[in-house]
């Protein structure tokens, strides 16, 4: 038990210590860069467009004529390492030194693990996340990075077949540049999806808010990191009364789509708030107000059709310098990139059913762009007929992948 506890402690020092940046999301780092509330490097001055003042609204900002980008090369298969499956969540850690990636091991027996792409693709543990005390189950997706330096991330329990509002939100308490423990801090959700660290607070997509309910309904959930109490988790009231929730989505479709909501979050760094809607396609956006809510409904800024080929929105991320959106296409094995001002919608990928080798999609649930090559999560769940099997039941395929794909702009 030793032995395994010191190893975390190695390998968490890593991931944070890699880092130029080390601000713990504190404005002004020695070496006078910005550290972003979104978990990126804002490369500014202290005494530039921060102002002193945390969330660098003097970053990046999106160019006047927004373009989306092409695929530059040849995509390559990662394969995760040994008994890892099912890959999800992931994000980039504070200047850009790695990736975090959620691996969810839904199809496997065990615990979703924390773990960490670096500058030459290979993928190692960071920590174990803790099986829910009562499922004894975990199926981890979303990951974000908190302004008090800690990470965030979402129990889903959905996917393990736990739905009756075992969901929970986790936090890797950081302390020293060190993972010191898990600890959980929200509960009561049914289907926690997508987390996005925004100033001082957190956001959850709920892709499931009242089960049973049709048209199927699902939301998003504001948080301030300082309501969030380890000892005393937050429990959340049920089926969509809470005061937390700041978004409520109807999805209707004519297929298994109807049932999944909202999935993907992206929150640019003036606060606009991008939400995907997987069943109907749809991204939908709203501003955040100075108290963290949204100033109005949310709204359709760009909908997968049979022309522009987008058949489902899953996980999701704004590039901030750039101005647009990228999405993954679960339903058709695919990536979008989206000009959210416009609503244009550009295939980046797309393939027949695969295992996720030769650069393959392969049911993929998210996005990461570091640098110019884009990771994809080839999540591989058994759903939407993937690894049918003869007597149509579906099956993960044993080749457990992420892609990295070049991108030109
Ligand atoms: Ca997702
Ligand atoms: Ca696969
Ligand atoms: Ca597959």
């Amino acid at each position: 038990m030793m032995k395994r506890m010191m190893t975390l402690m190695l390998l968490t020092t890593l991931f944070v210590a890699g880092c130029g940046c080390g601000c713990g999301g504190k404005c002004g780092d020695k070496a006078g860069k910005c550290c972003g509330k979104d978990g990126t490097c804002c490369k500014v001055k202290k005494t530039g467009g921060c102002g002193g003042k945390c969330g660098c609204k003097g970053g990046a900002k999106a160019p006047a004529t927004i373009v989306l980008p092409s695929v530059a090369g040849e995509a390559v298969s990662i394969v995760l390492p040994k008994g890892m499956a099912n890959p999800d969540g992931m994000l980039n850690t504070p200047c850009g030194c790695g990736t975090f990636l959620v691996v969810t091991n839904v199809s496997h027996p065990g615990c979703s693990v924390l773990m960490m792409i670096d500058k030459d693709n290979k993928i190692t543990k960071v920590i174990d996340l803790p099986l829910h005390p009562e499922t004894k189950t975990m199926v981890a997706l979303g990951v974000a990075v908190g302004s008090d330096g800690n990470l965030y991330i979402a129990d889903n329990q959905e996917f393990a077949g736990h739905g009756s509002h075992k969901a929970r939100l986790l936090r890797v308490v950081v302390k020293d540049k060190k993972a010191v423990k898990v600890e959980t801090v929200v509960t009561g959700m049914i289907a926690a999806n997508a987390v996005v660290a925004y100033k001082d607070r957190l956001y959850i997509t709920e892709t499931t808010l009242k089960a049973g309910q049709a048209p199927h309904q699902s939301g998003v959930y504001g948080f301030s990191i300082s309501e969030l109490q380890g000892d005393t988790p937050l429990a959340i009231k049920p089926d969509g009364t809470d005061s937390h929730l700041i978004a409520t989505l109807t999805t209707t479709a004519d297929d298994w789509c109807a049932g999944i909501g909202a999935n993907g979050l992206a929150i640019t760094p003036g606060g606009m708030m991008y939400v995907s809607n997987f069943g109907t396609a749809e991204i939908l956006g709203g501003q955040l107000c100075s108290e963290g809510k949204l100033d109005a409904p949310l709204k359709v800024v760009a909908k997968g059709t049979e022309e522009n080929g987008m058949g489902s929105v899953d996980g999701m991320k704004y590039i901030a310098d750039k101005g647009v959106l990228i999405v993954a296409d679960f339903h058709h094995n695919g990536v979008c990139a989206i000009n959210p001002k416009t609503g244009e919608v550009k295939t980046l990928v797309k393939n027949a059913n695969s295992d996720g080798s030769k650069g393959q999609m392969d049911k993929p649930s998210e996005v990461c762009l570091r640098g110019n090559t884009l990771y994809v999560s080839n999540i591989d769940l058994g759903a939407d007929g993937n690894n049918a099997t003869a007597e149509g039941k579906s099956a993960p395929d044993g080749v457990d992948t992420i892609v990295a794909i070049p991108l030109k702009w």
